[in-house]
């Protein structure tokens, strides 16, 4: 690979600090690509400017390019060299034209990085740095140009050339060629530019803007998929309709694209006008798509909708800033999912997400802040502190600021902004101006990683009540010692007698180490409800007993800390489990009932609410994670809830049964509860439970019922866990997506001889590295299975490091980002962590090894 560097060389670190402004700007680029997966030739023309008073020549980024001829001014020039991988020219006026020629092999390219092939098509990815392996350009994200593209190609592979923006012509060439030409009026960073070429089709619509222009929309996908594309079509619409409405944004350009493609190293990619998706955030029937499927496809497709103001028209200055598009974009697509069905369900959701993977990330040797300071490999920060941390960060701001604000603010931001490179700094100044706040400590959430943990202690002195709160920012790696944080904490206190709200909801924000309040003329005794809605990202520890947290779990106003008191009733009962080796579980079991049985609760909510925390989640709040005793606390646990609810979950299980499909916020709900009371079924040991989910398996009109019945028969050892696997398989060979859900299903197993069976799967014929989705769907699920990744044998983190070895040959980005759960071996023992290290200084000493892989790796291992 190009980019391949040995562990042995120094890394490059890029710094924040270090920013400049770019030496020569390109308002202007013409690309003419002769496509060919084989021998792809690309001719650039560039209109450069000096920036500012210098006499630096023009350097440009290159990867694995070989410049075949260099024009400037129109004619051929031998005065440029090569800097490694960069093309640099003297140039001695002002403004210049620069035109250079090269060839590169889009099928060899298996990084999935720049122009590549995937099913016969031929796709660009470009962000963070992948316009450099299509041509020399000054490839960063401050350097906006005005693109005409021309694309030629054989007519019969390739009848469909896409491009950004607007087309504008096209034509027939002799020997089976025809080419087209498109334009796009805005100026972009290259990392927006993006092409496909393919023998596609559209599902075609249309859209009124809100001044009244009409925008032709297009699905682009293979003709067998064109079936399951209306889901994302409609997506697209509400996404346009709800920016539209929530935050006055109005597309921009006639047309607007999305091609869908197999071989996809993240979920999408917002390219100006023609958005490239992997193709399991697009295609979506009955059939193939559970109902998480469905809800993902349309919070991607309004995802990567959204961007093309929060991340287009305003892009990033450099990409330290990246969290500038992507925690606002995330924000944007949570709330507009919010607005689509249950905003309590949706916000326990992205908690959860929040918790499953950005929390380990803020505790482990990756931990960064949302605006790193410095990186070796860009690609390895498309994290989820960046991402989701970066969203609850713009959600406090709006919460701190209220609605009404909050708008004005990002107007000004989208106003001022428009039509360039912004920082994470500006956004926060328009939020103070129109906000009239100051967010100078508030800045801090950009600087200083980690999780703040906040210690809330109610005590009560007759009619009064004093909350202590201190706050404490665990120290991260690069960073020994924190300041405090600007904690916006919703609370409320509720009366444990009568149940009822002993005051109105309110906002404080603790900034200090430790504050106390006060609350007078109390005539019961207080239940603390904080942190309300989750309004900060933090951990909070509170001195509630299990009698006020089931209170809580059935009163609380807030669905929210509703979730949140069950969930802490569930921890607190586990961790004691696992510590002591068992434990009490009837005030679990009887909140459990309570939810379960108020008729007057959401069915999604309940499944929810009910669920117990995961295996990782309850390993996060140990001092030394064990897995074993972890899954055993869990399963009795489990086991406790089947039987002595055993009739409830029945109940349940019967009052979700539908008779015909349908894609709407109560059949998803019920449908969720029906499988979570399947697994509790299950748990309890009763005789039926493995018919019962067989029959679910078989009888479903649906995936999302049918991978339930097949996700419960898996985790067990009925001879009908066999069969429905080869039925599973046997229906859906062919459909990779659907063949993805196979492997992962068995890869989450909770069944002892996992590791065993993930390491037969890898030898399945349908299993491949080469596909970012596949090997997700079986290394990356099997290293998130505590128990099995974790075996004390080590066999799990051999098994992993050897496929991420190979992986890394084929595609570091993917590879990479595979590291992390090897990386957490200080949380566990001493003999588990010296296997983990072990693994992880195999890796680093790899020859050849990627600097993607070097990254993660090497500062896994401090
Ligand atoms: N900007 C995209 C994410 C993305 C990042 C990198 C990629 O390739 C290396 C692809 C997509 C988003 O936020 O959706
Ligand atoms: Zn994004």
């Amino acid at each position: 690979m190009a980019d391949a560097q040995t562990a042995t060389q120094a890394p490059n670190v890029t710094r924040r600090e270090d920013y400049n402004e770019p030496d020569w700007r390109v308002p202007e680029i013409a690309l003419d690509l002769d496509l060919d997966p084989a021998a792809t030739r690309v001719r650039t023309t560039l209109w450069v400017e000096r920036g500012g008073v210098h006499d630096r020549p023009l350097r440009l980024d290159g990867d694995g390019l070989t410049a075949l001829s260099v024009k400037v001014d129109g004619a051929e020039t031998m005065d440029w060299h090569m800097d490694g991988p960069n093309l640099v020219v003297p140039l001695s006026g002002s403004a210049h034209t620069i035109e250079t020629e090269v060839e590169i092999a889009p099928e060899r390219n298996t990084q999935l990085q720049g122009l590549y092939a995937s099913s016969g098509m031929l796709c660009t990815q470009c962000e963070a740095e992948g316009f450099r392996r299509i041509t020399f350009f000054p490839d960063r994200p401050d350097v906006l140009s005005r693109y005409k593209v021309k694309l030629t190609a054989d007519k019969t592979r390739f009848p469909v050339l896409l491009a950004n923006g607007d087309p504008i012509a096209q034509g027939e060439l002799d020997g089976g060629k025809h080419w087209a030409e498109w334009h796009d009026p805005f100026l972009k960073p290259s990392y927006l530019f993006a092409l496909v070429a393919g023998d596609l089709v559209a599902n075609r619509g249309t859209f009124t803007t809100m001044s009244g222009r009409e925008v032709q929309l297009g699905i682009w996908v293979r003709a067998p998929d064109l079936a399951k594309t209306d889901h994302a079509l409609h997506a697209l619409k509400l996404s346009m309709a709800w920016d539209e409405k929530v935050y006055g944004r109005e597309y921009d350009l006639d047309v607007f694209n999305i091609v869908a493609v197999d071989d996809f190293n993240f979920g999408a990619m917002e390219n100006k006008g023609l958005n490239v998706f992997n193709s399991r955030y697009i295609l979506a029937d009955p059939d193939t798509a559970t109902d998480y499927d469905y809800d993902a496809i349309a919070a991607v497709v309004a995802h990567e909708y959204f961007h093309n103001w929060s991340g287009n028209r305003v892009t990033c200055r450099d990409w330290f800033q990246l969290s500038l598009k992507e925690g606002f974009t995330v924000f944007r697509d949570q709330s507009f999912s919010a607005d689509q069905g249950s905003a309590a369900v949706k916000r326990i959701e992205d908690v959860r997400g929040l918790r499953a993977s950005q929390f380990p990330e803020d505790a482990g040797p990756l931990a960064h802040p949302v605006r790193p300071d410095e990186y070796i490999e860009i690609s390895n920060f498309y994290t989820a502190t960046i991402y989701n941390k970066g969203a609850e960060v713009i959600r406090m701001m709006a919460t701190i600021l209220g609605p009404e604000k909050f708008r004005a603010a990002t107007d000004l931001y989208f106003d001022r902004f428009d039509g360039t490179a912004a920082t994470c700094e500006d956004f926060v100044q328009c939020m103070e101006q129109a906000g009239g706040v100051d967010l100078t400590q508030f800045r801090r959430w950009y600087s200083q990683a980690g999780t703040p943990r906040v210690s809330a202690t109610l005590a009560q002195e007759g009619g009064r009540a004093r909350l202590s709160l201190r706050q404490l920012v665990p120290p991260t790696p690069g960073q020994p010692v924190k300041e405090p944080m600007v904690l916006p904490l919703k609370l409320k206190l509720f009366g444990g007698f009568t149940g009822r709200p002993m005051c109105d909801e309110q906002l404080i924000l603790l900034k200090e180490d430790a504050q106390e309040l006060l609350f007078e003329n109390l005539s019961e005794t207080p239940v603390l409800s904080i942190n309300r809605g989750f309004s900060a990202p933090i951990v909070v520890e509170t001195n509630r007993t299990a009698k006020d947290l089931a209170f809580l779990s059935a009163h609380d106003d807030d669905p929210f800390a509703r979730y949140e008191a069950m969930q802490q009733l569930m921890l607190d009962t586990l961790v004691t489990s696992v510590t002591n080796g068992g434990t009490d579980h009837a005030a679990v079991i009887e909140a459990v009932r309570n939810t379960l049985t108020d008729s007057a609760l959401d069915r999604a909510f309940v499944a929810e609410a009910v669920l117990l925390p995961s295996d990782s989640f309850i390993g996060d709040q140990m001092a030394v994670v064990e897995p074993e005793a972890i899954f055993r606390a869990r399963e009795a646990l489990r086991a406790d809830l089947g039987k002595a609810l055993e009739a409830e979950w029945r109940a349940a299980y019967e009052g979700s049964l539908a008779n015909r499909f349908e894609y709407s916020p109560s059949a998803k709900g019920a449908r969720r509860l029906k499988t979570v009371s399947l697994g509790y079924i299950a748990a309890s040991g009763a005789a039926d439970a493995d018919q019962l989910a067989f029959d679910q398996f078989s009888l479903a009109d649906n995936m999302t019922d049918r991978q339930g019945g097949l996700t419960t028969l898996v985790n067990g050892a009925s001879p009908l866990r066999e069969e429905a696997l080869e039925a599973f398989y046997q229906r859906y060979q062919g459909n990779g997506l659907v063949l993805d859900k196979w492997f992962q299903a068995q890869a989450l197993s909770t069944r002892e001889d996992t590791a065993e069976m993930v390491e037969r799967l890898v030898a399945h014929r349908d299993f491949t590295l080469s596909n970012p989705n596949r090997a997700r769907s079986l290394i990356g699920a099997f290293s998130v299975n505590q128990r099995a990744f974790h075996d004390v044998s080590g066999r799990g983190y051999r098994f992993v490091a050897d496929q991420l070895i190979a992986l890394d040959k084929l595609n570091p980005q993917t590879a990479a980002k595979l590291i992390p759960p090897l990386g957490r071996w200080k949380r566990f023992d001493e003999a588990r962590a010296a296997k983990m290290r072990a693994e992880l200084e195999r890796i680093v000493a790899t020859p050849g090894l990627s600097k993607d892989m070097f990254e993660q790796a090497s500062k896994s291992l401090d």
